[in-house]
């Protein structure tokens, strides 16, 4: 890839850019003060969003943390605890809120690619006595971002969330890309929301809009949740501006994503050629994360030489490098930068013995 040229940015699939169409929507959307309900572009989104969900209700707000973490508010009582994965975005991006604004204990639960089995579950929900925290919510993710962005079977879902279940847990799903889960395995979105109390789902990933996300559950825990997006500042005023972005991608931008998962199987193809490099997930939707030990690297060690070359990628953790396929990128980008990408990984370290007889 030239150098001189704009860098490709695959470091998520936050960074695209409105379109022009979005931008008319965005200027010309009816607009109202939400706060007295009267956004009718907003009232349009979450009336859209609660019946593509198969939910009573649905709740605008700023961004998939706060869906998440009014979520796990509303569910819990200080003390409680909440099961989740330990690769789990509530666990790990989200800046400790569930502690710092919930009170909540997180129970992190192993397995591969972000998923665990229903005696995981059984496992991990505590006795009810008085020694320990009260066992309140199962969190799921899917698509699971540090998973790889892997989909979840929905037979393995409705396993584990009916074990929750058994044990008095409420289930919540982080479902910020759960628009890629969707499209990537064909099941319907309320299909799997019908398993959640409450589900967020965001616009500002691979759907391209700048802002939003919305969550989805019962008429009345919604109405709870709106009590507590109003305390963390969350009520927002003639915010139909940002609502029609989210429509506009809903109408324009969901089907497509079909083609960011097809340019991620290619980048995930292209870099298992590259000995030493491992696909630890199975590149299932627009994620692809690649383990660099073998070669003797590390994150700190690729990303800058990948952003010399013009590919910018981020740090999934020490020896992991995630790329993220998005709206703003084609195919035969994709494919320049699967080369580049290649050929930096290729000349950078060496193969250990390790990963030679590692038998991967
Ligand atoms: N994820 C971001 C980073 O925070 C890691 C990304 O680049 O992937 N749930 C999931 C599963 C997410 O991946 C994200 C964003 C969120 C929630 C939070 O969304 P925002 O950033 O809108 O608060």
């Amino acid at each position: 890839m030239p150098t001189s040229a704009a860098p490709l940015d695959l470091r998520s699939d936050t960074v695209t850019q409105p379109s022009p169409g979005m931008r008319r929507a965005i200027a010309e959307a009816d607009v109202g003060d939400d706060v007295y309900v009267e956004d009718p572009t907003i009232n349009r989104l979450q009336e859209r969003v609660a019946e593509l969900l198969g939910k009573e209700a649905a709740l605008f707000v700023a961004s998939g943390v706060m869906g998440n973490q009014l979520c796990v508010r509303t569910h819990t009582r200080p003390g409680d605890e909440v099961l989740i994965h330990e690769g789990g975005h509530v666990l790990n991006y989200e800046g400790g809120s569930a502690a710092a604004l919930s009170g909540v204990q997180l129970h992190p639960l192993r397995g591969a690619n972000g998923q665990f089995d229903p005696e995981d579950v059984r496992r991990a929900v505590w006795p009810a006595q008085e020694h320990f925290h009260r066992s309140r919510l199962l969190c799921l993710e899917n698509t699971h971002n540090r998973g790889g962005g892997t989909v979840w079977p929905l037979d393995r879902m409705a396993a584990v969330v009916t074990a929750g279940r058994e044990c008095g847990l409420a289930a919540h799903l982080d479902g910020a890309r759960l628009w890629n889960a969707h499209v990537a395995s064909g099941v319907p979105l309320a299909t799997y929301a019908a398993l959640f109390d409450s589900v967020s789902v965001c616009f500002s990933k691979g759907l391209g809009a700048p802002v939003g996300s919305v969550i989805a559950g019962s008429a009345d825990f919604i109405a709870e949740a709106r009590m507590h997006r109003k305390k963390y500042g969350g009520a927002m005023r003639q915010v139909g501006i940002l609502g029609a972005a989210c429509l506009y991608a809903l109408d324009h931008n969901l089907d497509r994503l079909a083609e960011d998962h097809e340019n991620a199987a290619l980048l995930g193809a292209r870099l298992r050629e590259v000995p030493g490099l491992e696909i630890p997930h199975p590149v299932e939707s627009n994620i692809v994360i690649v383990e660099v030990a073998g070669r003797g690297l590390t994150a700190a060690d690729v990303v800058p030489a990948l952003a010399a070359q013009g590919v910018l990628a981020g740090a999934a953790d020490h020896t992991r490098v995630r790329f993220v396929t998005h709206m703003d990128v084609t195919r035969d980008q994709v494919a320049a930068a699967a080369d580049a990408a290649a050929r930096v990984m290729g000349r950078l370290g060496a193969v250990s013995t390790a990963a030679n007889g590692g038998g991967m």
